[in-house]
């Protein structure tokens, strides 16, 4: 994106609060499922969940991201996102993101029109690339 000055500045798509856990580690299912709440960021085509801390779940929008570390970050260039089946998990509005080097994550918010707007973002990111 181009501001008005001419100065290329850097687009953050979306971030927030959500619930998610990693099921498959580049083709590998993992054997426990361990959902954590974390910090998440959607830029540039890359997703990027920060590490599980009270801070992160408790900051919302107003989280200073300097002070979180990254656990995973996510390269959305042909990757693939879905609402994931029941037998996935037993809970509500789960995303499936499988990423091109064969990890999986499943992505979490009780609530539907939260949920929503990860879907399209996230779904949005992944056209964007795949139109390159
Ligand atoms: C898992 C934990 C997960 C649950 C998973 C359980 O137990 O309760 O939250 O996934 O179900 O096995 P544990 O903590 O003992 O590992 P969901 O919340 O997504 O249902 P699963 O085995 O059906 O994946």
């Amino acid at each position: 994106e181009i501001s008005p000055a001419g100065v290329g500045i850097k687009t953050l798509d979306k971030a927030g609060v959500l619930h998610r856990t990693k099921t498959v580690d580049k083709g590998k299912r993992l054997r426990k499922k361990h959902w954590s709440t974390s910090w998440t960021v959607l830029e540039g085509g890359i997703l990027t969940f920060f590490k599980d801390s009270k801070a992160s779940a408790a900051g919302g929008l107003r989280q200073p991201l300097k002070l979180s570390t990254p656990e995973y970050t996510v390269d959305l260039r042909g990757a693939s996102l879905s609402w994931a089946p029941k037998d996935k998990s037993s809970r509500k509005n789960v995303l499936e993101l499988r990423s091109r080097d064969g990890s999986e994550y499943l992505i979490q918010h009780d609530s539907e029109a939260i949920i929503s707007t990860w879907h399209k973002a996230i779904g949005e990111g992944i056209q964007e690339l795949s139109a390159d």
